[in-house]
């Protein structure tokens, strides 16, 4: 750690108000060059806890850069995790209100919940399968605090990984009766194609998304509870929305998941 406590929760409470007052800020190793990994997701962390402070709870993980799609768009070549709160959940085919946040942009997301919890390290593909009660897609909507969306891995871990809304649909799928890799993936805006991808393109196969956050965990001594829904990354570039805009995402063989932007 290279930032005392007291910056940690000042940075906290700072990324808490630009979300709620929507206003950007500037990435916070501009003003804090020496911050580290553990003091990155010790600011997240502390995020998390104000959020449950306020009420909200924890309904889920996520991964977040683990396609090379969303490396390149955002010039970054690791994946990071983060933490999904109840205020972010939307209602498939619902309404997100653009006043309430800063640039919004989707990504379509395949999701995991687990029967059994997941502990790493080592924690392997046929780990996840095996602990993995079913597939669900999502749609993301990533809304980073920072200035014009840019930003450098530890502030955006430190950002709850641009975390605002998420939504799920489509229908739930064992795992054995999904072939992962080869899934299909259709992102629409307004009734237009403007993405495709398969399962693969999340680190060869979704489910590894699962056992690195299983493994990133374990640095931590924290693992994955049972229960827990995962939500695995964008498989393509995340796209800006703007009121008036409908998404839709259509997954082959688990359904499609929708929201409008007003
Ligand atoms: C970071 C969050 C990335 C994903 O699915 O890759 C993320 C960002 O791109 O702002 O949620
Ligand atoms: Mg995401």
């Amino acid at each position: 750690m290279q930032l005392p406590q007291a910056t940690i929760e000042q940075l906290a409470e700072q990324l808490e108000s630009a979300e709620l007052l929507c206003s950007d800020i500037v990435k916070i190793t501009d003003d804090h060059p020496q911050m580290d990994w553990e003091d990155a997701y010790a600011i997240q962390y502390e995020l998390r806890r104000r959020k449950q402070a306020q009420g909200h709870r924890l309904v889920g993980l996520k991964m977040g850069l683990t396609s090379f799609a969303k490396m390149k768009q955002m010039g970054v070549e690791n994946p990071i995790y983060g933490f999904l709160s109840s205020d972010y959940v939307c209602p498939d085919g619902g309404n997100v209100d653009c006043s309430r946040l800063i640039h919004p942009k989707v990504e379509a997301e395949i999701a995991f919940v687990l029967h059994t919890a997941l502990k790493g390290p080592n924690c392997t593909v046929a780990d996840v399968l095996a602990a993995t009660d079913f597939v669900i897609p999502a749609i993301e909507v990533i809304d980073s605090r920072y200035r014009d969306f840019k930003f450098d891995l530890k502030s955006v871990v430190a950002d709850n990984c641009s975390s605002s809304r998420f939504v799920t649909g489509g229908h739930a799928r064992r795992v054995q009766d999904v072939d992962l890799r080869s899934l299909g993936i259709v992102l629409e805006k307004n009734g237009e194609v403007i993405a495709t991808a398969a399962g693969a393109a999340v680190l060869g196969d979704p489910a590894a998304s699962v056992a690195m956050l299983a493994n990133m965990l374990a640095e931590r001594d924290e693992y994955i509870a049972a229960g827990t829904f995962v939500m695995t990354g964008g498989a393509t570039e995340a796209y800006s929305v703007e009121p008036g805009d409908s998404v839709t995402a259509r997954f082959q063989d688990i359904g499609s998941v929708s929201l409008r932007f007003s």
